[in-house]
């Protein structure tokens, strides 16, 4: 299988190399692809060095598919370009997800209606795929009505220059310029991406509109509050979810335990819950803290944590990319 790995010198382009090699995908060539100013960069692949080339000649190249994690307006500009030479692309930029003719897909819930016809797939936001992953099996068993959602959001989320101006400003050094209009180290921003009318982040919006498109059902009722926190492991999730019927604590811990994907960790005597420092390079997605909302019936709240640049996104992208070579699509 020919791979191309579009932004392969991005934050999350590293991490797809990394995923490739550890989940062992069958890349026969490995064609690393980034902007004229990458252009000719090393990168490492399973101890080889690649030197990165330019669009053009990575479509001349004819992957069968290609991972795209180079920010919206690339995505929209060349991903079509691919499309149409016959390449699959898998999308990790927000370009695509709510296009009602692309498919948004997280494996584990959707990737069966993927057909031939796809060719450009969109890679859900990093903060809602975590969420659906872990309330997809609860959605089945228990019907969602409604959730309320307030992040906790790793600084790698905003990219390579974020890190850099979490740490100049940990050692206390100006030489780097601010990606955040506020500072980050000591601090939380609620403010992720930008404001829109109606008072909500584009962030928020992402998990309102996405987790409905991905769980194929649109009568789910999410309102979220997204924040970004001095971190780099992942991002974390207080999630409130109120259901149709009524459930199981027990019940909800064993199905969640028993999901592929997902790892519970639920023991707070013991101190033992999810924390971004433990889900730091993982696929999975953990959750615990999973307990009763007494304030309400049929209600539940729980704490979800995941690598954002993993099962946010390179792990799931390359997820698809393993759906579609096992169904005979790329
Ligand atoms: C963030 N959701 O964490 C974004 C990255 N796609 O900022």
């Amino acid at each position: 299988m020919k791979v191309a790995v579009v932004g392969a010198t991005g934050l999350v382009g590293g991490e797809i190399l990394k995923v490739l090699a550890e989940r062992n995908f069958p890349v026969t060539e490995l064609i690393p692809v980034a902007s004229e100013r990458s252009v000719g960069k090393q990168v490492e692949f399973k101890g080889k060095q690649y030197t990165v080339v330019g669009f053009d000649d990575a479509i001349k190249m004819k992957p069968n598919v290609a991972i795209f994690s180079a920010g919206g307006g690339t995505s929209l500009n060349l991903a079509p370009k691919f499309a149409e030479a016959g390449i699959t692309v898998v999308d990790n930029s927000s370009a695509w997800r709510m296009d009602p003719t692309k498919k948004l897909v997280v494996p584990e819930i959707n990737a069966h209606t993927l057909t031939s016809e796809d060719k450009i797939i969109a890679n859900p936001n990093c903060s809602t795929i975590q969420m659906v992953v872990v309330m997809n099996p609860l959605h089945k068993k228990y019907k969602i009505k409604r959730v309320v959602v307030s992040t906790y959001q790793s600084v790698t989320g905003t990219g390579k220059a974020a890190v850099d101006q979490l740490f100049a400003e940990r050692e206390g050094r100006a030489d780097v310029p601010a990606v955040y209009p506020h500072k980050i180290d000591l601090n939380v921003l609620p403010h992720i991406d930008v404001f829109l009318d109606n008072g909500y982040t584009k962030e928020e919006m992402k998990m309102v509109n996405e987790t409905k498109k991905i769980m194929m059902d649109d009568s789910i009722q999410v309102t979220a509050t997204t924040v970004r926190i001095p971190t780099i492991g992942g991002h974390s999730e207080s999630v409130n979810i109120e259901f149709e019927n009524d459930f199981d604590v027990e019940e909800i811990k064993s199905i969640l335990a028993a999901e592929e994907g997902v790892i519970l960790q639920d023991d707070p005597k013991n101190a033992v819950y999810p924390m971004p420092i433990n889900a730091h390079g993982k696929d999975e997605v953990f959750v615990g803290r999973i307990r009763r909302d007494e304030t309400q019936p049929n209600t539940v709240n729980m704490w979800i944590v995941a690598d954002n640049l993993r099962k946010g996104a390179a792990t799931n992208a390359v997820q698809i990319c393993e759906a579609l070579a096992k169904n005979g699509l790329i």
